[in-house]
């Protein structure tokens, strides 16, 4: 089935979800508070309701989540350990992944052994996809929020508290604490809900944003000090080298939200990262305050993502990247500023 961002029908996907026995989940590589949230709130219904289902990832979970692995739940796809187990999985669920690529060597056993997938997404997808069956909801702020409508369609009785725990991760972390435009009633429907099972919220928010390493604070503290500022310090930009990352020993998830920090500088609207993976491949990061949209820029460069949070990864050395993807900023806003959004 097709909900690519049509009216979705909770009910009908219920029958496919129900009709599976053996369900893997499973989000994107570098996995956020959205997927992993995602991921644990339906683990806890789906093995209360007695499905055989596991969390299969193929990166590791970033140490800020271990609160959300209380029972063990997440694990790591090695194919030694996983590969006799997932051949007989009948239903794969795929969260907030963007792009079926960026399951990495899962999406290769998936097409190896002919696995049925369900992708649960609110990130655009192209009409022709990977997944047999393609949920995809647009104006979900996070897809926790799409979690949280199929169990209120389906579940019969109220969350449970380790539900909650996961579905509160999402929405905390996908709308930047309640804070950023995408935020709805239903993000706040879900934090009541969740305080009202127990859900300690200010231990999530303090495990997810008051536990930086100090290899992220010294990295920042560099970076911020090469700031470059464009069209009237509308557009803030900035790299992060591999050299920077090796001075900081720093790993790749110490560089979440710093496109967002910079963002909050004063007259700043887009915020860009070009951060060097290595010597021909770079990630580009974009975040808007909301006034021009950066997916159109970050497709521009072979990505997408949302409206005003979006990136791509792109070959090329840094400095060949770093230009395009400057120049191309430049113009795109130039032309939005003449123009109008
Ligand atoms: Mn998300």
């Amino acid at each position: 089935m097709n909900f690519n961002n049509t009216p979705i029908n909770w009910n009908q996907i219920h029958e496919v979800i129900s009709a599976a026995e053996r369900i893997m989940l499973t989000t994107h590589e570098n996995p956020d508070g959205d997927g992993l949230g995602s991921e644990s709130g339906l683990y806890h219904h789906l093995t209360e309701i007695g499905k055989d289902v596991r969390i299969i990832n193929y990166s590791a979970l970033p140490e800020v989540y271990e609160f959300l692995n209380q029972g063990m739940i997440f694990e790591q796809y090695e194919p030694s350990e996983h590969d006799e187990w997932l051949q007989a999985v009948q239903l794969i669920l795929v969260f907030d992944v963007g792009d079926f690529k960026r399951l990495r060597t899962l999406a290769d056993v998936i097409t190896k052994y002919n696995l049925v997938t369900m992708n649960i997404d609110h990130h655009p997808h192209p009409d022709e996809n990977y997944f047999n069956h393609n949920i995809v909801n647009l104006k979900a702020a996070a897809t926790g929020c799409m979690v949280y409508d199929y169990l209120q369609a389906v579940r019969g009785i109220p969350l449970s508290k380790d539900i909650c725990d996961g579905l509160y991760t999402a929405v905390m972390t996908d709308t930047g604490c309640f804070r950023y435009s995408n935020t709805d009633n239903k993000c706040h429907l879900i934090a009541i809900e969740s305080l009202s099972k127990g859900v300690k919220t200010h231990e999530i928010y303090q495990q997810v944003y008051e536990n930086s390493s100090h290899a992220r604070i010294q990295l920042l503290g560099e970076l911020l000090s090469n700031l470059h500022y464009e069209l009237d310090n509308t557009f803030a930009w900035f790299v992060v080298t591999r050299d920077m990352m090796a001075r900081a020993q720093a790993a790749k998830s110490d560089v979440d939200g710093f496109s967002d920090m910079v963002r909050t500088i004063k007259g700043v609207e887009v915020a860009l990262m070009i951060m060097e993976n290595d010597a021909d491949s770079c990630r580009v990061n974009f975040r808007s305050k909301g006034k021009f949209s950066v997916n159109d820029i970050a497709g521009s460069l072979g990505g997408g993502g949302h409206a005003f949070a979006a990136g791509a990864i792109v070959a090329g050395s840094l400095d060949r990247v770093r230009d395009l993807a400057v120049t191309n900023t430049i113009d795109s806003l130039e032309k939005k500023m003449k123009g109008g959004v």
